[in-house]
């Protein structure tokens, strides 16, 4: 379908005095994906009017939360003002919510200042976490045992959870849903034992990890050293167990064996929770079945829409939901879309790419990196799948560096090139 070009536009006016209301690109949302993208076009596209659309005055690195639940850093670092990242990004910032996506007429309606019309799109709204799926969950976050490193609001409860524990069940739940960060969920609980392990409490504590699906992680690999972990380590687990009641005056949870459909219900000392997961409705009108935005799963364009672009957690491309793949995605979107602008074929392929820093420890973790086909893709020349605290300090102090130093300004598009350095004539 031809895209319509703004000079149909004008009838749509000023969003304000100094704001126009057609722009070449509009980002919607300047999250992980967002902000990496505006970046890169900002800098090396000025001439081109570009807008980009974010409700929210702070901008959050979600890979953080792991370790702010486990008391290993503050909150504060996983922070940053949304205005102080973009304070030099020579572009439209309209702090706004889109409320609708129209792509038929190219345009877009934002909660306050109306519509926007675009030539090009990249859309990156993120994934809406669903507590409410879980009944008595609002009741259950106001006791100290009931905690989840997933959302800004639960997250510095995790550490205070993981403090109090004295003796029981501790119970780490996964939803039936897509989710992001697939092994974030199981990070904290391996930090937990740890930290009661260290403290002398672990003898008393029955560590349970209670999941959807029916294995530790996709990845086979991985998985191996995982269960080796588990088994190591006491850890017990119940797969295909959904949480879906929270009894907080019982300190009772509810789960669905999903196999039976039988309702089973488990004491808890401590229970963090991972919520469902779902993309916003908004995006229904560019969204598949599942409501992600509908893009091709190598090109990151639009499989109806040639004009617009997605990447990160709210598209459908059937890769683990991460800040690595994220950053793999931006680089091959960013060529795209400039090569469909400037009206070629889109020249770049993605290759699935995503990672996950497994923690097992205060001082370990497996560094796990794989593509669509379930393949590692290993960056450094050295076994990942083994526990390393070379691999905890990346995590721990490099990764947050390159996220704030490289990642949110633009100029970090994955470690495509770091690896073909490292590994240079080795075998995957
Ligand atoms: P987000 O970063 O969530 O950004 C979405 C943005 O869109 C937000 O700023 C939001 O305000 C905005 N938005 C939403 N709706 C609208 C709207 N209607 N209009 C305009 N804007 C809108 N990844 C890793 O790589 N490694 C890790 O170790 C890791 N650990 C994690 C641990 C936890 C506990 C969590 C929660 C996540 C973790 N992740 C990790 C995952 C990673 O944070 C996400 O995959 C990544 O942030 C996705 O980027 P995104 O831009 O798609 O979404
Ligand atoms: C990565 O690129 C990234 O995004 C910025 C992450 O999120 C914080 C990661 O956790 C990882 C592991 C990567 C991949 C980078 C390297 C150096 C392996």
């Amino acid at each position: 379908m031809p895209c319509k070009m703004y000079s149909s536009v004008r009838k749509f006016g000023t969003l304000s005095k100094h704001i126009p209301s057609a722009f070449d690109i509009a980002i919607v949302g300047g999250g992980t994906a967002g902000m990496n993208i505006a970046w890169k076009l900002g800098r090396y596209y000025k001439k081109l009017n570009i807008a980009l659309i974010e409700p929210s005055l702070f901008h959050y690195y979600q890979p953080m939360w792991t370790l702010v639940g486990a008391g290993i850093k503050n909150f504060e670092s996983s922070v940053s003002n949304f205005s102080d990242l973009t304070r030099n990004l020579r572009i439209v910032k309209l702090r706004d919510k889109t409320v609708e996506f129209i792509p038929e007429e190219n345009c877009i309606r934002l909660a306050t200042k109306g519509y926007l019309r675009y030539n090009y799109l990249v859309v990156c709204t993120g994934i809406e976490l669903d507590f409410q799926r879980i009944k008595g969950i609002d009741e259950a976050f106001q006791k100290d045992n009931v905690c989840s490193n997933y959302s800004p609001d639960t997250v510095q409860k995790t550490w205070k959870c993981l403090q109090n524990m004295e003796s029981g069940n501790a119970i780490f739940t996964f939803p039936n849903t897509p989710i992001k960060c697939a092994g974030a969920p199981q990070k904290i609980m391996y930090l937990a034992e740890d930290y009661w392990r260290k403290t002398g409490k672990r003898d008393n504590i029955n560590i349970l990890f209670n999941s959807s699906l029916p294995g530790i992680f996709s990845v086979p690999k991985y998985a191996k050293s995982l269960n080796e972990i588990i088994e190591k380590r006491g850890i017990k687990t119940n797969f295909r167990h959904n949480l879906i009641e929270i009894k907080a005056s019982e300190n009772v949870a509810v789960f669905e064996n999903l196999d039976t459909g039988d309702k089973v219900p488990f004491e808890y000392g401590m229970i963090h929770v991972t919520p469902a997961q779902k993309p916003s409705e908004i995006l229904k009108p560019i969204g598949d079945q599942a409501g992600f935005v509908d893009v091709d799963k190598y090109t990151l364009q639009h499989v109806k829409y040639p004009n617009i672009f997605s990447l990160g957690d709210c598209s459908n491309l059937p890769t683990s939901k991460t800040a690595a793949a994220v950053a793999s995605q931006s680089g091959i979107l960013f060529w795209n879309l400039v090569n469909v602008m400037a009206g070629r074929d889109p020249p770049m392929k993605y290759d699935g790419y995503s990672s996950c820093p497994l923690v097992t420890s205060y001082s370990k973790c497996i560094l796990a990196e794989f593509d669509y086909d379930l393949k590692p893709k290993e960056t450094f020349p050295v076994d990942q799948g083994k526990e390393r605290r070379s691999m905890f300090i990346m995590k721990s102090t490099f990764m947050p560096l390159l996220y704030w130093f490289l990642h949110v300004t633009g100029r970090w598009s994955g470690p495509g090139k770091l690896r073909k350095l490292l590994r240079f004539g080795l075998s995957d």
